[in-house]
């Protein structure tokens, strides 16, 4: 039997609003009492976690004197003193109150834009200051329900604009913070600017200091949105962009479920922990999902425990997956090189596209070869199932 106990190079976190989420929904009032940022960090360290992130106002509200945020931010330094938990991640509320209500940088009103990013340097000194060293953006009510309302470009404009602003203070601080920045396609907003990891890495791109920018994709986002999170993810880390990750599960097509990571699709979940292990992913393993409105806090340390006990067996699959004989054989198989043909791929020559040309192709047996991907995905069930 494994032991699936968490452990520090896990790399386990947690954000303050996971595990104190008191159950609000839509149509419902909390069902559990809201705890301290303190009792947060210690019920995290009860289950195992190695990290908590926040957004500013999960730590110090928002109007909080200066003399009540030193406190609280005390209180908090010595909670992770005590518990020997990190901060490896920071965000900033831009989403809850009021002010907010037609987003932060593509708000139409100037006023809302400029205290979103003083707001947002505010934020980031908080987190620099509790040693994150990677902040996140996400954008709930950058959007909106009609489009009368906004012009898209102007809000990718205003996105672009502000972003820039904030890399230039990030630099000018000396900071040592990268921004991960998170899509969601809508909720709260009818619809969300960016709205999945592949809009953001092509907005990355136009960014004044595209380094110093990546992503932190959810699970229940792109599932939200229908994709397949593992292609979102390893695009993201094809391109060293994968600063940061969200694991949840979600049913698609519905409203943002935040389910404990693998408990909707353990196949999905699979692939995604065999990729990031696989490929060495060194960063954090957020979950980014809460427990269910039926529980109290011990559920609450129950749906933590799960996300981090599933996350760990799916590790141990990964590695029985990757020392299964059959199933590898049938992989070496699946990529079988062709010796003949190796000379007409990669760089482009004149020479090389004439050859191509003048090459013939059985296309008919080829289109009726087949190709064992039936005897392999069940290889895999079998696995997951725990009958291999
Ligand atoms: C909400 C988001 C939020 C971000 C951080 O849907 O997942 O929790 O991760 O602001
Ligand atoms: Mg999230």
């Amino acid at each position: 039997m494994s032991d699936y106990t968490p452990k520090p190079e896990h790399k386990f976190t947690f954000g303050l609003w996971t595990v104190g989420s008191t159950g609000r929904d839509p149509f419902g009032a909390p069902t559990r009492d809201a705890l301290s940022p303190v009792e947060l960090v210690h019920l995290l360290a009860e289950v195992g976690a190695y990290g908590v992130n926040f957004h500013d106002n999960d730590l110090v509200p928002i109007d909080a004197t200066p003399a009540e945020r030193d406190r609280i931010v005390r209180d908090f330094k010595n909670a992770l003193k005590e518990t020997g938990l990190v901060v490896p991640m920071a965000t900033t509320n831009l989403f809850s109150d009021p002010v907010f209500k037609d987003g932060a940088f593509t708000s139409n009103d100037p006023k809302v834009r400029a205290y979103a990013l003083q707001k947002t340097m505010q934020a980031i000194d908080l987190g620099v200051e509790l040693g994150a060293k990677v902040y996140v953006f996400w954008g709930g009510r950058e959007g909106t329900e009609s489009d009368a309302t906004k012009n898209p470009v102007d809000a990718i404009k205003r996105t672009r604009e502000a972003l820039n602003f904030l890399c230039e203070y990030v630099l000018d601080q000396g900071y040592d913070l990268k921004f991960a920045l998170e899509a969601k396609p809508n909720e709260p907003r009818g619809d969300i600017y960016n709205p999945t990891t592949g809009h953001m890495l092509a907005f990355i791109e136009t960014l004044d200091h595209p380094e110093m920018v990546g992503v932190n994709p959810e699970v229940a986002h792109e599932h939200m949105a229908g994709l397949n999170f593992l292609h979102g993810v390893a695009q993201a880390w094809e391109a060293g962009k994968l600063f940061h990750i969200a694991l949840t599960d979600q049913y698609p097509g519905r409203y943002d479920q935040d389910f404990r990571f693998g408990s909707r699709d353990l196949t999905a979940a699979f692939f995604l922990v065999k990729f990031l292990e696989d490929v060495g992913y060194s960063g954090s393993r957020h979950f980014d999902a809460h427990a269910y409105r039926t529980e109290d806090y011990e559920g609450v340390k129950d749906f933590a425990r799960g996300c981090m006990r599933t996350y760990l067996i799916l590790k141990e699959k990964a590695a029985r997956f990757n020392a299964d004989p059959e199933i590898q054989a049938l992989l070496a198989e699946i990529n079988a090189t062709e010796p003949s043909l190796e000379s007409v791929f990669g760089a482009y020559s004149r020479e090389k596209a004439n050859r191509l040309k003048g090459m013939t192709f059985d296309r008919v047996s080829l289109g009726k070869r087949g190709l064992k991907y039936e005897r392999l995905d069940q290889l895999t069930i079998d696995l997951l199932l725990g009958v291999r």
